[in-house]
């Protein structure tokens, strides 16, 4: 099993070098405009490409990320709604467990189910603890778990559930307020989190402009994915 996406990012956090991702959802992303987006994405310096969606069809991201690759160098991480969504095409997958929920199927059942696929791939995995936060909206994310997310203001919950994450191993920690989200993770949670894990810690949901993007950095975020702003907006910039 590869590292190098894993031990970038966790260089890039020693030296606080703040890194970006873009989020396609090959559900939402013809395959046509990947030669312009992915242009698009790379003025914008992005480090990533994120891939994934809640509701992508069964068998689309294997083509959508083998195209995408013809058009860019820029690592393709998966962010999968299930594992369904997996493919070889890609450098790394976020191996996600929903530790905000109590739904068995997104902490264990979606992971073992992905095994026999992963067993036989190349991919680099990356054990991450996803965390859903309320952005004041229905998410895709929270639908789709059938889960509550962590109140903005119980930052200690968030915190007690982070550091439980790297207590069981993760390597990185996702702070989501889902995609589209209203308000995104605010900045007291965030600093509050990063005080608490010696981890990368991963936000996203709901940003949407270059304040919002240096906050989440300034209060301790590593990476930020950015997805909705992007997709809505062609001339989309930081
Ligand atoms: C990644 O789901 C987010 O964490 C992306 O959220 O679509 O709101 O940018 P947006």
């Amino acid at each position: 099993m590869r590292k190098s996406i894993l031990e970038f990012i966790q260089k890039a956090a020693v030296k606080k070098e703040k890194l970006l991702a873009i989020l396609l959802d090959p559900d939402k992303t013809s395959l046509d405009k990947l030669p312009e987006i992915t242009s698009r994405i790379e003025n914008l310096k992005a480090n990533f490409i994120f891939v994934g969606g809640s509701f992508v069809e069964n068998g689309i991201t294997d083509l959508f990320v083998k195209t995408l690759k013809k058009h860019t160098k820029l690592p393709v991480v998966l962010f999968p709604g299930d594992f369904s969504q997996l493919t070889n095409h890609a450098d790394a997958l976020l191996f996600l467990s929903l530790l905000s929920g109590r739904n068995p199927e997104y902490l264990i059942e979606q992971q073992i189910k992905s095994v026999p696929f992963l067993k036989n791939s190349s991919l680099e995995i990356i054990p991450t603890g996803y965390i859903l936060i309320d952005g004041g909206t229905n998410s895709s994310v929270l639908k789709m778990s059938n889960t509550k997310p962590i109140l903005q203001e119980n930052s200690s919950l968030a915190v007690d559930t982070a550091v439980a994450g790297m207590y069981k191993g993760k390597q990185l920690i996702y702070l989501e307020a889902g995609s589209g989200a209203k308000n995104p993770v605010n900045s007291e949670l965030i600093s509050a989190v990063k005080k608490h894990i010696s981890i990368p810690l991963i936000v996203g949901g709901g940003i949407k402009t270059k304040e919002q993007l240096n906050s989440a950095y300034a209060n301790g975020a590593d990476l930020v994915v950015v997805g909705t702003a992007f997709e809505n907006n062609a001339s989309f910039n930081f």
